[in-house]
């Protein structure tokens, strides 16, 4: 152990710790706005120097560990005045139109400046302009970019992507696409990861909102909305309301009272995907002559994009059920339609997603197999819907709750896990293990799947079957997977991947929280959920069996396959 003195204060920590994490050990909050825990520790930005007795120097507290004996000081007026200058320097270069900035409020060169005092600039200001296709899902503004390295890091570290990189010399140095190309070219797979750990708003999902708003106010259009099972667990967070009243029941409320002409559960939807994706695994069983495993999920389209660009060799081994989601959008325009006995053209579908890639999903031109339009028509992240719902001026803390509406809203537990690492897996599992035997499964009894590690694996008997399975969340960890699928060093027979870490819980889409990871507190939402459901297998959702009995006939049925199944993912 160490012991140091800090503003003052004796401070005992293990050796090798950071200055920055010994001081918050004591709550002496140290600004900071390059850091990011593991993967970008460069000490760029300037913002976290302190002063050490005896040094000229001011240091870094990110990338500075503790000595014995050290004396630091992390607010003296020496400190003060650099920390003022440093983030002065980045305003220099730094659009500061805070209110049209999407991150105004949750920005943390805002929040650093703000605290500084710094209410005036000494400089002139250089904004390089850098052009950019504004209808692509990803928008990169590089006037609010601070340089702080953090999405080439993450995009390279935590997603094997590397599509950012430093560009230009000099004073002109800025971040942009590796190589100079154009982002539409690049193989950005949309995880949406390096836009949830930028400071500022130099990154943003392109906004749709207006598109959604034109089609609430049209009267020819029946506007639906589906809700996707990670948005549960995070959609009041900007708000502040506490995560037991933020449910998918107030969200609805909320909803309604926007305009919404029917709101329904992308869990439903999820049940439906695992009875398709569930057939689907059993038949590769049962007829194994020619087919290649593992198969994998394909409800992720970060991940079915990555696979295409990086990993071409495995994308027939995708699924070809269509992602949750997708299905919504091919029942909402074909089955409810009629159901509602009104011309599918009228139905302008949204889902809520707490996704990126869902919003280049919703434009692939072959997903139309409902009635010929988009199945889904508006993707939106949860940013957005929040959003809309301050631009509604919807009080958010006196929304009662209201149920989805039905029969799209009827949902399972396993439904509700798909939102959460492990979860789809483990929802197919126990529906394949009904399709096979005939008969329930315990819910839990797939449950070594669960958790947040990267990569994990399990082997399950099935009728006297061994079932090697794997689950892999993040685009690293899936890497390392496929790379060891591709060397012979293990094989499986079923694997999940979802490309965001811990799955759609820490989805590129949901609210942004500056240096916090909540992708386990989110997924318990929804483990918790699933614990309390009524029905917690795909097979045994009512609405389910009466879309088959009433509608589709069967898994894999000709119809199924029709709405259902694409040949996209190959
Ligand atoms: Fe997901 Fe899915 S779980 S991909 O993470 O299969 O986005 O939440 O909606 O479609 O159901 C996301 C979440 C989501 C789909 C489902
Ligand atoms: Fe990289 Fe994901 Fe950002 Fe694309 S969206 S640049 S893959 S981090």
């Amino acid at each position: 152990m160490v012991t140091l003195t800090i503003d003052g204060k004796q401070v005992t920590v293990p050796e090798h710790t950071s200055i920055l994490d010994a001081a918050r050990s004591v709550n002496i909050n140290i600004p900071t706005l390059c850091f990011l825990r593991d993967i970008n520790e460069i000490g760029a930005c300037r913002a976290c120097v302190v002063e050490i007795e005896g040094i000229d120097q001011l240091v870094a507290a990110c990338n500075n560990t503790v000595l014995d004996g050290m004396v630091v000081r992390t607010n003296s007026p020496k400190v003060r005045m650099a920390r003022k200058a440093n983030v002065e320097f980045l305003l220099s270069q730094h659009d500061s139109e805070c209110t049209s900035c999407v991150r105004s409020g949750n920005c943390t060169l805002q929040t650093v400046a703000n605290d500084l005092g710094i209410t005036s600039l000494p400089y002139t200001k250089h904004l390089p302009h850098q052009p950019w296709n504004q209808d692509f899902p990803l928008i990169r503004n590089n006037d609010k970019c601070i340089n702080c390295l953090r999405c080439i890091q993450v995009c390279e570290k935590v997603q094997a992507e590397g599509i950012w990189d430093l560009t230009n010399r000099s004073s002109h140095t800025c971040v942009g696409v590796r190589g100079g190309g154009l982002i539409e070219d690049s193989d950005c797979a949309l995880c949406g990861q390096c836009i949830t750990h930028c400071p500022t708003g130099a990154l943003r999902e392109r906004d749709d909102t207006d598109r959604v708003f034109d089609a609430l106010a049209d009267p020819e259009k029946i506007v639906v909305v589906q809700v996707a099972p990670a948005v549960r667990t995070a959609w009041g967070e900007p708000f502040g309301l506490p995560r037991e009243k933020a449910t998918a029941q107030r969200l609805v409320t909320a909803l309604k009272g926007m305009g919404f002409d029917y709101v329904f559960d992308t869990d439903f939807s999820a049940d439906l995907t695992i009875m398709e994706e569930g057939s689907e695994l059993v038949e590769h069983l049962k007829h194994p002559e020619g087919v290649k495993f593992p198969m994998f999920t394909s409800c992720c389209p970060g991940w079915v994009r990555y696979c295409k660009a990086r990993h071409p060799r495995f994308t027939d081994q995708l699924s070809t059920s269509k992602s949750p989601g997708q299905m919504f959008g091919a029942i909402a325009k074909s089955y409810y339609a009629e159901l509602l006995g009104v011309d599918p053209h009228r139905i302008f579908c949204v889902e809520i997603m707490p996704c990126l890639a869902k919003k280049a999903e919703v434009d692939i031109p072959v997903l139309n197999d409902a009635c010929g339009d988009p199945d889904v028509d508006v993707s939106l992240t949860v940013r957005e819907v929040d959003r809309m719902i301050r631009a509604e001026h919807i009080d958010v803390f006196s929304l009662a709750e209201t149920d989805f509406d039905q029969p799209l809203g009827t949902a399972t537990g396993a439904g509700v896990i798909f939102g959460a690492t492990g979860g789809v897996m483990e929802a197919a599992l126990r529906s394949a293990y009904y399709l096979v035997t005939g008969e329930n499964c315990d819910a839990d009894a797939f449950k070594d799947v669960r958790g947040l590690d990267g990569w994990k694996e399990a082997s399950f008997d099935i009728a006297g079957t061994t079932l090697r399975v794997a689950v892999a969340s993040g685009l690293g960890n899936a890497n390392r997977l496929l790379n060891a699928l591709e060397a012979g060093e293990v094989s499986y027979d079923f694997v999940e991947i979802m490309a965001c870490p811990g799955g759609c819980s820490g989805g590129g889409g949901l609210p942004i929280h500056d240096g916090e990871e909540l992708a386990g507190v989110r997924g318990d939402v929804l483990w918790g959920l699933d614990r309390v459901a009524k029905l917690r297998r795909s097979h045994e959702n009512p609405a389910i069996q009466a879309v088959y009995r009433d509608y589709l006939g069967a898994p894999l049925s000709e119809r199924a396959e029709e709405l259902l199944h694409t040949n996209q993912h190959a």
